[in-house]
């Protein structure tokens, strides 16, 4: 085909992609066009949206546009804005870590912790500390699940328990040793303040204390956790935004055979 979308043109345009350099795509590759939004703790005027501008140019974007601003509350505005940017990213020097493990359903699972270690594995979950979501930790414990996936409380071979929100880490830990679970899933939401650190902390610093911590598989999750972050807090692993149960379930699985095999 020589012309329309998948046209010659198109192939050309596109081999323009260098992936030690890729930057925002916007309507042409390498056009960096980026939409962000921000307040300024500032009147709503023709200075505030010149400050927006020349913010924007600090935070590298080139031909800063405001293309919607409100005031949102007496001397504060809110800008959506568009801009080019002028930085690059080199995809190829990449590396996140990640969870290793195989992703298995449910179905799989079941059977492996059926097979290898031969009884239920008990895994207890909260959100904890202050915070009061709860749609992360029911996402991945409740018996309907998320987005199709059935949640821990559904597998034949775990027992779960799931303690909902705003579980102080004493409760959490109390529970954990009166039902000598195998598996710990701590939710957390709210970052503000970084207040999630200091309550992941406390748990690890808790745990240890009572000399629990190398007896249980630790694990936290929420949409601002990162593997990375969860092994430097002292967990063994974390999950974030598009993580389900059977993601859980099967490292779990895996990590208690691995340690059962160490023994
Ligand atoms: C619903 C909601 C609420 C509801 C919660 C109801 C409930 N029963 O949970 C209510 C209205 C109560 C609420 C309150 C607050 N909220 Co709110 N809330 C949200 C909202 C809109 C959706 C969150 C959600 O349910 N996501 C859906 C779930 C499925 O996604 P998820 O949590 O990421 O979970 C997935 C993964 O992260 C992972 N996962 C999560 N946990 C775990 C745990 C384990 C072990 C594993 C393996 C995986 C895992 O698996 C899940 C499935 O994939 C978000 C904004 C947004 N759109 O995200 C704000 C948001 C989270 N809330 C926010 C805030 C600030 C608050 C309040 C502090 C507001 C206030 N000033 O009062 C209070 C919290 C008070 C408190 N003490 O905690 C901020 C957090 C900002 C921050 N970074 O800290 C957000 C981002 C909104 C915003 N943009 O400002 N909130």
């Amino acid at each position: 085909m020589s012309s329309g979308l998948y046209s010659t043109e198109k192939n050309d345009f596109d081999r323009h992609l260098d992936l030690k350099k890729i930057k925002p795509y916007g309507d042409t590759m390498n056009d960096g066009k980026t939409q962000l939004s921000f307040t300024l703790p500032v009147p709503c005027n023709d200075e505030s949206i010149e400050a927006a501008k020349i913010l924007m140019r600090k935070m590298g974007f080139e031909n800063p546009q405001i293309v919607y601003y409100k005031e949102l509350t007496e001397g504060f505005t809110f800008f959506n804005c568009y801009g080019n940017c002028s930085h690059t990213v080199d995809f190829t020097d990449i590396f996140v870590p990640k969870v290793e493990s195989t992703v298995w359903d449910m179905h799989e699972v079941d059977e492996f912790v059926k097979e290898n270690i031969g009884r239920k594995i008990c895994v207890i979950g909260a959100s904890t500390g202050t915070d009061a979501h709860t749609v992360g930790i029911d996402a991945i414990m409740n018996m309907k699940g998320y987005a199709g996936r059935y949640g821990l409380e559904r597998y034949e071979m775990f027992d779960a328990l799931n303690m909902g929100s705003q579980v102080p880490n004493e409760d959490f830990i109390a529970k954990a040793i009166e039902m000598n679970a195998d598996a710990l899933l701590v939710s957390q939401t709210v970052t503000q303040k970084d207040v999630h650190i200091k309550n992941l902390i406390e748990l690890v610093e808790m745990l240890e204390a009572e000399g629990l911590r190398h007896k249980v598989i630790l694990i936290c999750g929420g949409p601002r956790i990162s593997h990375e972050l969860a092994k430097e807090l002292g967990y063994d692993a974390g999950f974030s935004m598009n993580s389900y149960a059977n993601n859980v379930a099967s490292y779990i699985a895996q990590e208690m055979h691995n340690r059962i095999n160490l023994k």
